[in-house]
């Protein structure tokens, strides 16, 4: 009995701790050019302008490329919301502008077990990608610190009343206080999701719907 219920435990032990260190599955990162000046790098809520190349890793097959199709013109996308693949919100943080990098991403962090168009299931896709611009999207950090005006990394309803009628304001339109403070309501309706009455740093950032 006893030895049995050792067993036991012991099994779990082990699942749990070699459950823990399956490793997660990683973006290789080549950087393939840096460029001499570079006076801030990408983080998550920034939006990036990039030209890029796809191709399969399997055959060399190019999937898309923002350079040789359509029209040609690079893309905007916001950084860490999912708006991209995984392996792009991964292996695209802290670049420069002007910065060259070729990721190699893994299916998980891909297009999975299904795939999509061109791709297929349980491909590794490996991109060509350049950095042609960077800036502070809504759900920047620069943004939110400009909100948290008592920096504690939590807005407060007060916070956020100020920033818009700081906003209003520059934009040339008279306060309201109680136009605001419907606003607030509404806001923080949608982004407090956990209810705290406050918006935190987490809710603030990866929050992608309107506004
Ligand atoms: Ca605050
Ligand atoms: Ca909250």
């Amino acid at each position: 009995m006893i030895p049995e219920l050792w067993t036991c435990i012991f099994s779990v032990f082990f699942f749990y701790v070699h459950g823990a260190k399956l490793p997660e599955p990683e973006v290789k990162i080549e950087v393939l050019y840096k460029p001499f000046l570079c006076h801030r790098k990408s983080k998550y809520g920034d939006i990036l302008l990039v030209h890029y190349d796809g191709f399969l890793e399997s055959n060399g097959t190019m999937f898309h490329s923002s350079r040789h199709q359509g029209d040609k013109n690079p893309v905007w996308f916001t950084l860490g919301i999912r708006e991209v693949i995984k392996g792009w919100d991964k292996g695209l943080q802290n670049m420069c502008a002007g910065e060259k990098r070729k990721l190699t991403i893994p299916p998980a962090l891909a297009y999975g077990k299904e795939g999509k168009g061109k791709i297929p299931p349980e491909s590794t896709l490996i991109f060509d990608i350049e950095i042609i611009e960077i800036r502070n999207g809504p759900r920047s950090h620069e943004s939110f610190q400009e909100m948290d005006l008592n920096d504690d990394w939590k807005l407060s309803k007060a916070e956020v009343k100020e920033y818009l009628r700081k906003e209003f304001e520059k934009h040339g339109y008279a306060a309201n206080d109680t136009h605001h403070e419907v606003m607030v309501e509404d806001i923080f309706q949608k982004e407090d999701e956990d209810k705290d009455g406050f918006i935190s740093s987490r809710e603030f950032t990866y929050q992608h719907d309107e506004l």
